[in-house]
């Protein structure tokens, strides 16, 4: 990596006054969960992610699309952060700053990162698909969502979906994080997932400096001021001082 880019991207974090992170699935590829674009290993290889991540999928293919996000949720239980995720933890003790993420794997809470804006829900959560709002549920049968008991709605994943508006309270702190910030930190994200992926270049609009870390070229490189093509796990513990 080219060590005058990673000695100005330290400078900037240094100078920044308020600093906004946006995070993708990359910053936890080191921790061993696949990316979406990947994140069809195996049994699922054959299946399009985006087009299981909606509730016309869920409605059509109920099993299928649960037992896709059990899968998830069993990897993501077993997965542990990683000096990425540990970095961002210990940046927050430093500076002022909000830490946006993509992901639903819940790795950054576990780093010890508060007030985490999960811009696209929480692979731990589940919600009711419908539902007649006294919801309970009866056990499930093995591999369905489980159902109410009162209803027989479905329970789903309590994430966002495509074609599904993002939580309002959610992307309002991204918006004002994106607006407000002095230095856009992008971690791992291939930048075509949107709205998430507009917000770097609402910072940069509002005067912000951009530096990008991802090991591969993304569509958010044009709207960077530095690019540093590394994992994020050897990147981010080099960009501030870790020791607490
Ligand atoms: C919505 C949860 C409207 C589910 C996810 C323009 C404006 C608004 C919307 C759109 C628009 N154009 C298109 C849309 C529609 C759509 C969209 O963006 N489609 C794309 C495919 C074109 N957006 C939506 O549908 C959004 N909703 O717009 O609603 C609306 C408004 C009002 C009322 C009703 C509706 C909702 C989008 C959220 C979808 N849900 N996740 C689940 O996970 O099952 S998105 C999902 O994919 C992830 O959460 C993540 O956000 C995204 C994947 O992106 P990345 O995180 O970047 O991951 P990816 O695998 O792509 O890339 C990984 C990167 O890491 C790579 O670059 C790689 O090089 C790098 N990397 C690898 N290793 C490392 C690394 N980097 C660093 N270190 C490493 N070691």
């Amino acid at each position: 990596m080219d060590s005058l880019a990673l000695e100005q991207a330290r400078g900037w974090v240094a100078e920044a006054r308020q600093i906004f992170v946006l995070t993708g699935a990359g910053i936890s590829a080191e921790s061993g969960v696949p990316t979406f674009r990947d994140a069809l290993t195996g049994l699922w290889e054959r299946f399009d992610p985006e087009e299981l991540a909606t509730e016309e999928a869920y409605r059509r293919q109920p099993a299928l699309v649960w037992q896709w996000y059990q899968h998830r949720r069993e990897l993501v239980a077993a997965a542990r952060p990683n000096p990425a995720h540990h970095a961002l933890a210990v940046l927050a003790r430093l500076k002022s700053m909000t830490l946006v993420t993509q992901n639903i794997d819940g790795l950054h809470q576990k780093a010890g990162s508060e007030q985490v804006v999960e811009l696209h829900g929480n692979l731990f959560a589940n919600k009711w698909l419908d539902g007649c709002g006294r919801c309970d549920t009866v056990p499930p049968i093995p591999g369905d969502p489980p159902r109410c008991a009162i209803c027989g709605a479905m329970m789903r994943p309590g994430v966002v979906w495509f074609g599904e508006d993002l939580p309002r309270v959610a992307r309002f702190r991204a918006d004002h994080a994106a607006e407000s910030c002095d230095l856009c930190l992008v971690v791992g994200t291939s930048g075509l997932v949107y709205p998430a992926a507009a917000l770097p270049g609402v910072a940069k609009e509002n005067g912000a400096r951009v530096i990008v870390v991802n090991p591969k070229p993304s569509a958010l490189d044009e709207t960077a001021d530095i690019v540093l093509p590394a994992p994020a796990g050897e990147c981010l513990p080099l960009l501030w001082p870790q020791a607490v």
